[in-house]
């Protein structure tokens, strides 16, 4: 990228989410933005899926046993990362992550969970009530949690409150405590037809943005907006700044899009690469 400097981000992040082949989320976004943001990552697929879930009738290859033998490996040659990424797991990789974490974390690593599982008050297609017990048990482990408003109400077993500021508040603030996550940021707060928010109870205390919203609804904006997040963490921008500048890098992807296209494809994060390069060197 002529004109924008990268530096190199020691120590490395590991992504651990499934790859949906067609559709635009997870790990198809989560590797190039933070690997163009200079935070070599390492990938650690959970799943092999056709699609998202949210097309019908995808294909879903579990690969919790060659997890299994890939950390083994990496065991052996002691790889070790400055940041952990964990997003849309998949049932069985759950379970993996569940037993295995405490040996691959280690102190001052940022642990960024995003529980992606559900959104609009729903889980997504093929994720049930169990899949949330089980991440209840995993996210005491998170360093920085971001779940949207349906995942923190699932996560508090509360009913969905209405999208307000205050309401989003109130379920960060009860995670914090009920979880002890140091940092919990609520993503994605539709305030109404043309406003967007965040709500975070940080090291940096408690704040909100609110930011022009773009109209329509994609998939994989959560994991743009969680990858823009971390690059921004790893940079070394404060909290409430690397969340600023993720909500503008999924403003920058929408607005560019090709609007014929469907909402399942995402919007294009390529569009927002160079501003969000130029904004991490700031
Ligand atoms: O984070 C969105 C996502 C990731 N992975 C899979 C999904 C979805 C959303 O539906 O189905 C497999």
């Amino acid at each position: 990228m002529i004109g924008v400097k990268v530096k190199v981000i020691n120590g490395g992040v590991l992504i651990s989410q499934d790859l949906s082949c067609a559709g635009q989320v997870s790990t198809s976004v989560a590797l190039p933005i933070l690997g163009a943001c200079g935070a070599r990552p390492t990938v650690l697929p959970t799943a092999i899926l056709s699609t998202h879930t949210g097309f019908k009738d995808n294909t879903y290859l579990d690969l919790s046993n060659e997890m299994s033998r890939i950390m083994s490996h990496w065991q052996k040659i002691d790889l070790e990362f400055k940041a952990i990424y964990l997003g849309y797991l998949g049932k069985e990789a759950l379970d993996f992550w569940i037993k295995n974490i405490e040996q691959i974390i280690r102190t001052n690593q940022v642990v960024l969970i995003d529980p992606a599982m559900a959104d609009h008050g729903k889980m997504y297609r093929g994720l049930d009530t169990d899949y949330i017990k089980k991440m209840r048990q995993l996210i005491f482990k998170a360093t920085i949690l971001t779940p949207n408003i349906t995942e923190a109400a699932f996560l508090l077993n509360e009913d969905i409150p209405e999208n307000s500021l205050e309401k989003a508040q109130v379920l960060a603030e009860k995670l914090v405590q009920r979880f002890a996550i140091p940092n919990v940021i609520i993503t994605g707060i539709t305030l109404s037809k043309d406003k967007i928010g965040e709500v975070g109870i940080t090291k940096e205390g408690k704040w909100s943005i609110i930011q022009e919203k773009m109209p329509g609804d994609f998939f994989g904006t959560g994991d743009m907006f969680a990858s823009a997040f971390l690059a921004a963490v790893l940079y070394g921008k404060n909290l409430e700044k690397s969340c600023a500048i993720a909500a503008e890098f999924v403003k920058l992807a929408i607005i560019d899009m090709d609007q014929k296209l469907e909402s399942l494809f995402g919007p294009n994060y390529a569009a927002g690469l160079p501003w969000l390069l130029s904004e991490l060197e700031k």
